[in-house]
């Protein structure tokens, strides 16, 4: 019953998409948001609130996002940064501030969600780095909380 429910909704989705492709991309924005609010107060008893989203989009192996941290002030001190990826896949670096030799790196899949929580972003950067390889596109979304 909800699977024959949820591809009525789909088929009507895809018709819309073609008329309202902004209405459409808004409805699946608000249904991730709200399947990831959902995943984190029922699975790891985590109420919050994502009221903005990012969009990334690597059209190819040369687009590429250069190390950072998302420590900006509206974020908060300890921000939950939730990251939904679509397409193709993509490395994600993480380096240390201050310990050189602590790297590590984690391989974003098509479906894959990544959470940033707690301290990350006062002790690591991230990075999406170019490729080699001849890579498909990808869009990476990443929901967070700002506060006013
Ligand atoms: O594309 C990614 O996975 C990283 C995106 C990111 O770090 C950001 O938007 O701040
Ligand atoms: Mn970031």
């Amino acid at each position: 019953m909800r699977k024959y429910r949820f591809l009525e909704t789909y088929t009507l989705l895809t018709y819309l998409s073609e008329l309202f492709p902004l209405v459409a991309a808004l409805f699946f924005l608000k249904k991730i948001k709200s399947d990831i609010e959902v995943s984190l107060a029922s699975t790891i008893n985590l109420p919050l609130e994502l009221n903005s989203v990012l969009c990334n989009y690597y059209r190819d192996r040369n687009d590429s996002m250069g190390y950072h941290a998302d420590n900006e002030k509206e974020l908060g001190v300890n921000p939950i940064i939730v990251s939904v990826n679509f397409g193709e896949s993509r490395r994600f670096l993480l380096k240390h501030r201050s310990d050189k030799n602590l790297k590590s790196e984690i391989l974003l899949s098509h479906g894959s969600v990544l959470i940033m929580a707690g301290e990350m972003q006062h002790h690591w950067l991230h990075a999406i780095p170019k490729s080699t390889q001849i890579l498909k596109p990808r869009i990476n979304l990443t929901f967070r909380n700002i506060k006013n």
